[in-house]
């Protein structure tokens, strides 16, 4: 084969022929997001198979002035992992090894292109647990889930990926490689990089590797579902089974128009025979059996209407489907505009009860469904209806957000999606200091420049942060 022309061909000595890909059609999966909203271009896909690879292949895009988008298992939802820009894709998916669990320490390092999934077994494998879960368990990697800090559905009882964090492996735009992965639990020797790494959004280093903290793994499990007639009761009841339930592992909340879906678009029964508006999905864990703790809990709150309890696998799987079905379900619908918001504990009632008909008054055909993570304040506000680049339900529904107290992104990051709203919950003076960390960690502005950090008139004409 004749060497490949420009970047793709620089690329190839570093990595081989078969690591970069510059044909369009084998490119297109790395170039559209999870939820087919935002679609880019690039000249090519590199996959490289180690850290120096990576730092090479940094080096020689900051050389040839190509900004660069990291890629795990391109599962985000803000567009923040796609080259919308024309960026050459760095795909870590091959830098997927896990090493052995360090039991005594209860921590290991991984890859970052290892799956959530692989992670969860490993540590299952050694009698520990890795608390981070989501619904993408299965294709979203380390470094993606540690570049947005991932929230999911057990950050009431353990944090966000940066709780987890003990150190990283990265690689700074100038190929130069930061190796912090001992594992010290008191390490109390400056920056905190690896926290300000998670959550970057690839904007300042590319994650290679982490230092992971396990827990004890909770084998007993209850989980169960319990039915409202009204969101307010649903939220009132989640602050108190938080408050009162020492097992708590989860509490989502969904909406009686959500679950219609899910059934609708999966076949699955529904929970209950009648209908009612609001549901709570709580599962408690433990080392031994929590379910007395929480029938009591349940059985003392106020406003439920209904309960299921899971008393074995298979039911506790079918209730989850309730809840982690939502996803897909909506994206049958359409392509959706996904709004991942917090919220105040006590303005999620009001939120939930005028939020359908604002986005009804920019975008009279948009359906809205919203879901989420309660106990965190954390609503998926999930619009379809509305063509992708319309972003007037977009600015309605951040509005809402900000004036009831809420940040505009709960656990998905700003990405592309939201960097123009950036300013709604960050201030001049944090934006600026954003500016000036990405300025000193990439001054040539080639990591993932199109995202979370809003583009400004160039303070020296030249378009770098
Ligand atoms: C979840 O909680 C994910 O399942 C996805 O954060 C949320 O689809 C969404 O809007
Ligand atoms: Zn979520």
């Amino acid at each position: 084969m004749p060497p490949r022309p420009g970047i793709a061909g620089r690329l190839a000595e570093i990595t081989g022929d078969e690591h970069v890909l510059d044909d369009p059609d084998t490119a297109a999966s790395f170039c559209t997001d999870w939820t087919g909203r935002f679609v880019g271009a690039t000249p090519a896909v590199v996959r490289p198979g180690d850290v120096a690879e990576v730092a090479a292949v940094l080096s020689v895009c900051g050389e040839s002035g190509v900004a660069v988008v990291p890629q795990g298992g391109n599962t985000g939802l803000v567009g923040g992992s796609v080259p919308l820009h024309g960026e050459v894709v760095l795909s870590l998916r091959r830098l997927a090894g896990v090493d052995e669990v360090d039991r005594l320490a209860a921590q290991m390092t991984v890859g970052a292109g290892a799956s959530l999934a692989d992670v969860q077994r490993a540590a299952a494998a050694a009698d520990l647990s890795y608390p981070i879960d989501l619904t993408a368990r299965d294709s979203a990697t380390i470094g993606g889930t540690v570049a947005t800090n991932a929230g999911g559905l057990h950050v009431l009882r353990y944090g966000t990926t940066r709780s987890q964090v003990l150190g990283v492996e990265a690689v700074l735009a100038d190929g130069r490689v930061l190796r912090h992965l001992g594992g010290l639990v008191k390490d109390n020797t400056g920056y905190d990089l690896a926290g300000l790494l998670c959550g970057s959004e690839g904007t300042l280093a590319v994650v290679t590797a982490a230092r992971l903290r396990l827990v004890p793994s909770l084998p007993e499990r209850v989980t169960a579902l319990l039915a409202f007639d009204t969101v307010g009761s649903a939220v009132q009841a989640a602050g108190a089974l938080r408050d009162s339930v020492s097992s708590l592992v989860a509490i989502e909340l969904f909406c009686g128009d959500g679950l219609e879906l899910v059934c609708e678009t999966t076949g699955a029964g529904p929970p209950f025979p009648v209908a009612y508006d609001a549901f709570l999905l709580v599962e408690g864990a433990a080392q031994v059996d929590p379910a007395a703790e929480l029938s009591e809990a349940t059985s003392g709150l106020e406003g439920v209407r209904a309960v299921a309890v899971a008393v074995d696998e298979p039911q506790r799987r079918r209730l989850w489907h309730y809840r982690e079905a939502h996803t897909a379900a909506i994206e049958r619908l359409g392509v959706p505009h996904k709004l991942d918001v917090a919220l105040p504990m006590s303005n999620i009632a009001d939120f939930l009860g005028v939020v359908g008909s604002r986005v009804l008054e920019v975008a009279p055909e948009a359906t809205t469904i919203v879901f989420g993570h309660v106990a965190d304040g954390n609503l998926h506000v999930n619009v379809v209806g509305v063509a992708p680049d319309d972003d007037r339900v977009d600015d309605a529904v951040l509005g809402l957000v900000v004036d009831r107290g809420g940040s505009i992104s709960a656990e998905h990051g700003i990405g592309t999606a939201k960097r123009r709203w950036l300013h709604l919950s960050r201030s001049e003076a944090e934006i600026d200091s954003y500016r000036a960390i990405k300025r000193a960690l990439d001054p040539e502005g080639i990591l993932n420049p199109n995202v979370l950090i809003p583009p400004t008139t160039a303070r020296d004409g030249t378009g770098r942060p």
